[in-house]
C-alpha cells in the first residue's frame, strides 16, 4: 500500500487514484511477462533495483510482474538459460515488455552471448515486445561505454530500435528503481505507457530540474557556495554550483524521491549532480558550470501592471523605482558584509 501509494503520487496522479493502481497490482493475473537482457554496463540498474524495499525486488519479482528471464537473478545458465528465453519470447511475443540494461556495441565481436552478437539478440528481443524500457543512461544514450572514442562502438538501445515500437528511456545511472516501478504500476492500471518528453522519458518522473528542488537551493539563491570540497562551505552544506553541479540543466526527481527508500542522493551527500539523466553524463566535464535556465527573478524589479504596460513612466513612478533600487543597494551592501567570506581563489 506504501509503495503504491507513493509511486502513484510519483506519477502526478491524483491520491484517490491509488485504490485503482493498488487493485491493478494486486490482480494475479495482470502480471506482465518480462525479459531482461543485459548488455555493457556495470550491472548498477540491477543493483540500485536490489536496494528498494518498498516494494523490494522479491515483491517486484513475485507479485507485480512475472519475470520471464534476467542474467543476474536468474539461476539458470548457459543452454539451459539460452532456451528459457527462447521459449519466453515465443510463449508472450507481442505481450511482453522487454527490460534491456546497458549499451549495444556495433563492434560485433565485443559482447558475444550464446554465440549471438549484443544486436542480434537486442533485436531478436524487441522485434517480439509489446514495448521496451530502456533502463539506465547505458541503454538510453550510451552511457560510460560510449565516452570517446567510443572503442567498442557503443550505443544506446533507442538506435536500434525497430521501426514503430513503443520505449520508454529511464536515464540514470543507475536510474532510480522507483522509476521503473512507476512505469509498470502505470502500465498494469491503464494497459498503456505514461506521457513521455521528447526524449522517451516519463514526465512524471523527468519532468522538472533536479534545481527546483534541490535541498540546497536557498544557498544557490543567498550565493553561498562551495568552492573546494572538505572546505567549511562544505561541511556547511552550501551550494554545489561552483563545483560543477549539473542540477540546473538536469531533468530528474531523485532530488524528491532519493535512493535506498529516500536514505540518499548524491547532492545530499555532498557530491555534486554530474547529468546522469542527460545525454551530457561524461561528455561534459565534470567541472564545467551547469547552464541557469530559470535564474531566480529578481525580486527587487518592482511587477509591471497590465495597465501600466505601454505607457512611459511618470515622474513619480520613476522617483519609486529610484527609491527601491536605491533601498535594494543600500540592503544589498549590508547583506553582502553579513554574507561569510568567500575564498579568494575563484578557481579553486
Ligand atoms: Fe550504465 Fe546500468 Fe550506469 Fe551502471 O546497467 S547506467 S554504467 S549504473 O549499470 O547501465
Ligand atoms: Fe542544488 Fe546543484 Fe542547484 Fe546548487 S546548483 S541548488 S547543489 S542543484
Ligand atoms: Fe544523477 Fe544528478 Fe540525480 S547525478 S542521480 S541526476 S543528482
Amino acid at each position: 500500500m506504501k509503495a503504491v501509494t507513493t509511486a502513484t503520487a510519483a506519477m502526478g496522479l491524483p491520491v484517490a487514484m491509488s485504490e485503482k493502481v493498488l487493485a491493478a497490482a494486486e490482480n494475479p493475473d495482470n502480471r506482465p511477462p518480462v525479459i531482461w537482457l543485459h548488455f555493457q554496463e556495470c550491472t548498477g540498474c540491477s543493483e540500485a533495483l536490489l536496494r528498494a524495499n518498498h516494494p523490494g525486488i522479491a515483491e517486484v519479482v513475485l507479485e507485480l510482474i512475472n519475470l520471464e528471464y534476467q542474467e543476474t537473478l536468474m539461476a539458470g545458465a548457459g543452454h539451459q538459460a539460452e532456451a528459457s528465453l527462447e521459449e519466453a519470447i515465443k510463449k508472450y511475443a507481442g505481450k511482453y515488455i522487454l527490460v534491456v540494461e546497458g549499451s549495444i556495441p556495433k563492434f560485433e565481436q565485443c559482447c558475444m552471448i550464446g554465440g549471438k552478437t549484443a544486436l542480434e539478440s537486442f533485436k531478436h528481443a524487441a522485434e517480439n515486445a509489446f514495448c521496451v524500457v530502456n533502463l539506465g543512461a547505458c541503454a538510453t544514450f550510451g552511457g560510460i561505454c560510449a565516452v570517446d572514442p567510443n572503442p567498442t562502438q557503443a550505443f544506446g538501445a533507442p538506435e536500434f530500435m525497430p521501426e514503430g515500437k513503443p520505449y520508454v528511456n529511464l536515464p540514470g545511472c543507475p536510474p532510480n528503481p522507483y522509476n521503473l516501478l512507476s512505469v509498470i504500476l502505470y502500465f498494469l492500471t491503464f494497459n498503456a505507457l505514461p506521457e513521455l518528453d521528447a526524449q522517451n522519458r516519463p514526465l512524471f518522473a523527468y519532468g522538472r530540474l533536479i534545481h527546483e528542488h534541490c535541498e540546497r537551493r536557498p544557498h544557490f539563491d543567498a550565493g553561498r557556495f562551495v568552492r573546494a570540497f572538505g572546505s567549511e562551505e562544505h561541511r556547511l552544506g552550501y551550494c554545489l554550483y561552483h563545483m560543477g553541479c549539473k542540477g540546473p540543466e538536469t531533468y530528474a526527481n531523485c532530488s524528491i524521491i532519493h535512493f535506498n527508500d529516500g536514505a540518499a542522493w548524491p547532492i545530499g551527500t555532498g557530491c555534486p549532480c554530474i547529468g546522469c539523466t542527460e545525454d551530457i553524463l561524461f561528455k561534459d566535464s565534470i567541472y564545467s558550470l551547469a547552464t541557469v535556465a530559470q535564474p531566480t527573478p529578481n525580486a527587487n524589479v518592482p511587477t509591471a501592471s497590465p495597465e501600466g504596460l505601454g505607457k512611459s513612466a511618470t515622474p513619480t513612478q520613476t522617483a519609486f523605482v529610484g527609491a527601491a533600487v536605491g533601498l535594494a543597494v543600500g540592503a544589498g551592501v549590508m547583506y553582502a558584509a553579513k554574507l561569510p567570506k568567500e575564498p579568494e581563489d575563484e578557481n579553486q
